[in-house]
């Protein structure tokens, strides 16, 4: 957050400082503040002027009609300069200072700066709205950073044709790249919405804007000036886009192979965090979450097939004696061992959980209810054999679908209210079913 509001301002007072200097420029002649390499095109002073409001749009975004105004008065000077274009004298071109640089129409913007702003405007006002059209304001500012982007590419690999082309209405190259800043800006400011609103660090969708995007704008761009520029330049004239092209290849199946690795890892991370929402962290058994979805899925199982079903409840006898006597990490060291003997006795298909503090629970898929009552006796049997606190004694209650209960919820307070009658009865016993009341 604090990075996109650093970015934002940096980019608004970059191309305002930008601005000012070429200004300045004009006001003493320097050329090198007006076209950054002389001989190349100046900025000319109204299109400085309508950066500053921009800029200040940008910066001000926060202050809604301000920004609004600014962005307003930056896209007229565009609107303006297009109908000086379609023949009407406005005047704009002498704004400020007299152009002795060029002859046709000095000190006019170049058409694509004119449409840039128009451009810029709309994508600004639309982000100062009270409910944002972040698609408008993305599409919009997308399009100025294209266009900037050749006119910069340009100027790059020395072909005037992608920056306008060899006279007056050509885009300077600090023109370029002030839209270009400020294009960015824009699209930084709007990515909570629109296109750009699955962009969010460290997740799935983040890889692509935060890896592929970046890479893929600049390699292809270097690898472009590499060639062009580069000493492939002077040979053959289609060695240049040839190369290009496969170095373009290279790239993007490398890209390709890095996005995918990326993906692959996410999704092993996020495949071990639902396998470990779903284990108990002290007996590593199934946790109760698991417990839950698995007895739900086994009880819509044995409906279909018409199996039987038992779930058992085992609870440590005066468990809390043993914390209260031997400490807590002795009671932990039960709960584990318990965990570890029984799920070394259980079936592949059986599912042991720990319900919570020192009770389990046993899901035992077409087992009837005399098979559930052997293997809960078994495991009763075997706690008292607990290397950690040998002598230990569990009580047992279990219920058996469909008999006991037919939902989920029905057969655990079923086995419950055995449990209850096992420790009622005195303990290191096994209940079933229901109470049984005499008539
Ligand atoms: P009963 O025979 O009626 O089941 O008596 P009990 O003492 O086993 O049952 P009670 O519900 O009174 O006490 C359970 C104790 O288990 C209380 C609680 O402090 C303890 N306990 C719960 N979770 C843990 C745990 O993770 N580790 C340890 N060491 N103790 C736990
Ligand atoms: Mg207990
Ligand atoms: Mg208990």
């Amino acid at each position: 957050m604090l990075r996109k509001l650093f970015f934002i301002r940096f980019c608004a007072i970059a191309v305002a400082s930008t601005a000012v200097l070429v200004l300045y420029g004009w006001a003493t002649h320097n050329l090198e503040l007006m076209t950054v390499v002389p001989g190349f095109i100046t900025m000319k002073a109204n299109t400085a002027v309508a950066f500053l409001l921009a800029s200040l749009a940008l910066f001000l975004r926060r202050y809604r009609n301000v920004s609004t105004a600014a962005a307003i008065l930056a896209g007229t000077f565009g609107l303006l300069t297009l109908v000086e274009y379609l023949g009407m004298p406005l005047h704009l071109d002498e704004l400020l200072f007299r152009d002795p640089y060029s002859t046709v129409f000095p000190g006019r913007m170049a058409h694509i700066t004119a449409i840039n702003f128009v451009l810029l405007a709309l994508s600004q006002i639309a982000l100062s709205r009270k409910r944002p059209m972040f698609r408008v304001a993305q599409s919009c500012a997308a399009l100025v950073a294209l266009s900037s982007g050749f006119a910069i590419l340009g100027y790059l690999y020395g072909v005037p044709l992608l920056y306008g082309s060899l006279h007056y209405t050509a885009m300077a190259l600090h023109t370029g790249a002030c839209f270009l800043l400020l294009s960015m800006g824009v699209l930084v400011a709007s990515s909570e919405g629109g296109f750009l609103s699955t962009i969010r660090t460290g997740t799935v969708s983040s890889v692509v804007p935060e890896i592929f995007l970046p890479a893929g704008i600049l390699i292809p761009s270097l690898i472009g000036l590499l060639v062009m520029r580069g000493p492939f330049s002077d040979l053959d004239p289609k060695l240049a886009p040839a190369l290009i092209v496969v170095l373009n290849i290279v790239l993007f199946v490398l890209l390709g192979v890095r996005t995918s690795v990326i993906l692959h890892r996410m999704e092993e991370a996020r495949e071990n965090a639902e396998r470990l929402s779903n284990i108990d962290p002290l007996t590593q058994l199934a946790n109760r979450r698991a417990f839950d979805a698995t007895m739900k899925f086994e009880i819509v199982r044995a409906r279909r097939l018409k199996l039987p079903l038992s779930v058992i409840v085992l609870d440590v006898d005066r468990f809390k004696q043993i914390n209260d006597q031997h400490g807590h990490a002795q009671g932990d060291a039960v709960l584990k061992s318990l965990a570890a003997m029984w799920k070394n006795e259980i079936r592949e298909i059986d599912l042991l959980a720990r319900f919570g503090g020192e009770e389990f629970v046993l899901v035992a898929p077409g087992t009837p209810a005399d098979g559930g009552f052997a293997v809960a006796e078994k495991l009763r049997k075997l706690a008292s054999r607990c290397d950690a606190h040998p002598g230990i004694t569990v009580s047992c209650g279990m219920a058996t679908f469909p008999a006991d209960g037919e939902s989920s919820e029905e057969m655990f307070s079923v086995a419950d209210a055995a449990l209850y009658r096992a420790k009622a009865a005195g303990r290191n016993c096994t209940e079933r079913g229901r109470a049984v009341t005499a008539i």
